[in-house]
């Protein structure tokens, strides 16, 4: 099967980002028996559509999960629906600051993730990992992904898992802001994606694909 992992870089004045972490990772290491893609987007809203677009054109995927990092949540956050807005509370690191326009005019006001979201979030939980279903992925470039991915895979003409799941800070992000800010190690994000791809890897079996 094709699995496409995408990230974001750093932003935010952050030196690192915890999805290019784990994408690194998961390259470095591959994923044994399935064809693994990765790519890592800029947190730019002119450029990373087209990266994305050019991601999923070059690895032509079942199953898609795009990784981004929210700072202010201490656990894995499974995102369920993104919305078609853009509404930036800091701008992009190229400086775009977007507020109050639709990602695709006229589109759907929201679409929905196809990943097995209950299913990882069990298969997470009783890993010892903690993680929660969220219901917003935000208003800027994670929520921008997510909606353009899940538009092209409601274009598809085979059902594609796809879907997002952001990412706690690291340890040493929180540490560098030196606040109460909540984290989680490069170890257990990874480990909880790799539970994600296993599930929705079982789930594409189970659907016949
Ligand atoms: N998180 C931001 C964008 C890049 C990232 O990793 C977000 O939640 O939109």
């Amino acid at each position: 099967m094709r699995v496409l992992i995408t990230a974001f870089e750093a932003f935010a004045g952050s030196p690192v980002n915890p999805s290019e972490q784990v994408v690194n990772a998961m390259q470095q290491a591959g994923l044994s028996g399935q064809q693994l893609f990765t790519s890592v987007l800029p947190v730019d809203a002119h450029t990373a559509p087209q990266i994305l677009s050019d991601a999923i054109e070059a690895s032509s995927p079942h199953i898609v999960i795009a990784l981004g990092e929210a700072a202010n949540r201490p656990v894995i956050s499974i995102e369920r629906a993104a919305l078609n807005i853009l509404d930036f509370r800091i701008p992009d690191n190229e400086g775009n600051t977007i507020t109050d326009q639709p990602i695709l005019p006229g589109g759907p006001a929201a679409y929905f993730s196809t990943l097995p979201v209950r299913a990882i979030l069990k298969r997470l939980q009783a890993s010892g990992i903690p993680a929660e279903l969220s219901y917003s992925a935000g208003a800027y470039l994670c929520n921008m992904v997510f909606y353009l991915l899940m538009d092209w895979a409601s274009r598809q003409p085979q059902p594609v898992q796809a879907g997002f799941i952001h990412l706690p800070s690291l340890p040493e992000q929180a540490a560098a802001r030196g606040n109460s800010g909540p984290s989680m190690s490069l170890e257990t994000s990874l480990q909880a994606i790799r539970a994600a791809i296993e599930c929705a890897i079982e789930q594409h079996a189970q659907n016949g694909g």
